[in-house]
């Protein structure tokens, strides 16, 4: 059964992932047994990533590039494809975050955001499958969402606009391949540690009291939470598991939260 979940013999590549969520995802790909590529965009933070990786003795080519750019896109798979191997795996994870009033915010701003969070998903996505559709191979797309995809918050405005239509992307693209054996999923992390959150997570700040008050497991997110949920999504264990958002979020969702006094 256990099988189920083996990626042996498979190729992962992973945006975004030099670190936070996007390595906590990678890492548990590698380890699954996948063979890892991952995408960054500034060099010393890919040197960083890579050494860190090294030194959970993870193997892994890194490449850098700019997943809004469709010809950067397509060069990088070119020789991905050609230095790895064809792609069975992408998690589409590279995003960016502007905590700004919608009445303060730049529209270049805002169309910044939707960008890297829902344009390139759909750049990366729509290449990647070609080149499986060429080699009549199946594959995983893991779209990270978030619980702006489901939820609104001051400030996030741009980020909520785009992690929504990722949900949404990701069941068209479901119903767009599945047909072809390709499971397109989501996961939406709820509050998780990370530096991405760190302005809002500091002891004393109304936001963290809140967050862990409004999570039913009363915690934030510790970045290996994802791993199973990553290695399920990018697995045969999810073989008919197609356009789904599987929120990893402690509970936030499903409750309306209670009194902070209580
Ligand atoms: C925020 C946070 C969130 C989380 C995550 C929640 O400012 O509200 O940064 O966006 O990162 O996306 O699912």
């Amino acid at each position: 059964m256990m099988n189920l979940f083996d990626l042996n013999g498979k190729v992962a590549l992973v945006t975004g992932a030099t670190h936070g969520l996007g390595m906590a995802m990678a890492k548990a790909l590698a380890q699954a047994g996948a063979t890892l590529v991952i995408n960054g965009h500034t060099p010393d933070k890919m040197e960083k990533a890579l050494a860190a990786y090294a030194e959970d003795g993870i193997q892994v080519k890194g490449y850098l590039f700019d997943v809004t750019k469709e010809e950067e896109v397509i060069k990088n798979l070119d020789a991905i494809e050609k230095e790895v191997g064809p792609i069975d795996i992408l998690v589409n994870n590279a995003g960016i975050i502007k905590r700004v009033p919608m009445t303060e915010m730049d529209v270049e701003e805002f169309r910044t955001v939707v960008d890297i969070d829902l344009v390139a998903p759909f750049i990366m996505g729509r290449n990647v499958v070609k080149r499986l559709l060429k080699r009549n191979a199946g594959g995983k797309i893991i779209n990270i969402c978030s619980m702006m995809s489901e939820l609104g918050r001051d400030t996030v405005g741009a980020y909520a606009a785009a992690k929504g239509g990722l949900k949404m992307l990701t069941r068209n693209m479901a119903t767009e391949w599945a047909k072809y054996d390709i499971q397109v999923n989501g996961i939406g992390p709820g509050y998780f540690a990370t530096e991405q959150t760190a302005p809002i997570r500091v002891n004393g700040h109304p936001f963290n009291d809140f967050i862990v008050g409004r999570t039913p497991a009363g915690r934030w997110g510790d970045p290996e939470d994802l791993a199973g949920t990553t290695i399920f999504l990018a697995s045969k264990a999810s073989d008919f598991v197609n356009g789904q958002v599987v929120y990893v979020d402690g509970g936030i969702l499903a409750t309306i939260g209670k009194p902070s006094n209580e």
